[in-house]
């Protein structure tokens, strides 16, 4: 009984952290997030802003981090069609704050079905050591 007691109280200061754990990048032990600042539109342009943060109190505060010199951020478009994908215009990236990015341009195209994602990837020694894949049109 106790013993449970324990380990309740010690698993709750993380999952109460990661609770609004929308994207998680295991690879710095984080959370990422998306919000639209404009849109997301089909056929004109939209804009998002990208944090990274790692811990998230129960008001809502974040503790935004670095990526440092280790990881380089990559963001694109990317189509999935019934028998090929493809990519789109290149997203305008700029960082705006301390794990805040600002994702310019962001443009899917219409006149196709299938699913618009919104990606971003951590390269390391231009490798791609973490992706995240946000779906934001089924078409
Ligand atoms: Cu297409």
């Amino acid at each position: 009984m106790l013993k449970s007691f324990l380990i309740f109280i010690l698993m709750f200061p993380f999952s109460q952290a990661f609770a609004n754990c929308e994207i998680e990048v295991a690879e710095l032990n984080a959370c990422a997030e998306v919000k639209w600042v404009d849109g997301p539109y089909v056929g004109q342009y939209s804009k998002a802003e990208l944090a990274f943060f790692t811990e998230q109190t129960a008001d809502g505060e974040k503790d935004y981090i670095d990526l440092g010199q280790e990881y380089d951020l990559k963001t694109f478009v990317w189509m999935i069609m019934e028998h090929h994908q493809h990519g789109g215009r290149p997203i305008t990236l700029s960082q705006t704050a301390k794990g805040i990015y600002s994702l310019d341009k962001i443009f899917f195209m219409g006149g196709m079905k299938g699913q618009w994602q919104l990606r971003f990837q951590l390269l390391k020694n231009q490798q791609v050591a973490h992706e995240s894949i946000i779906t934001v049109f089924d078409l």
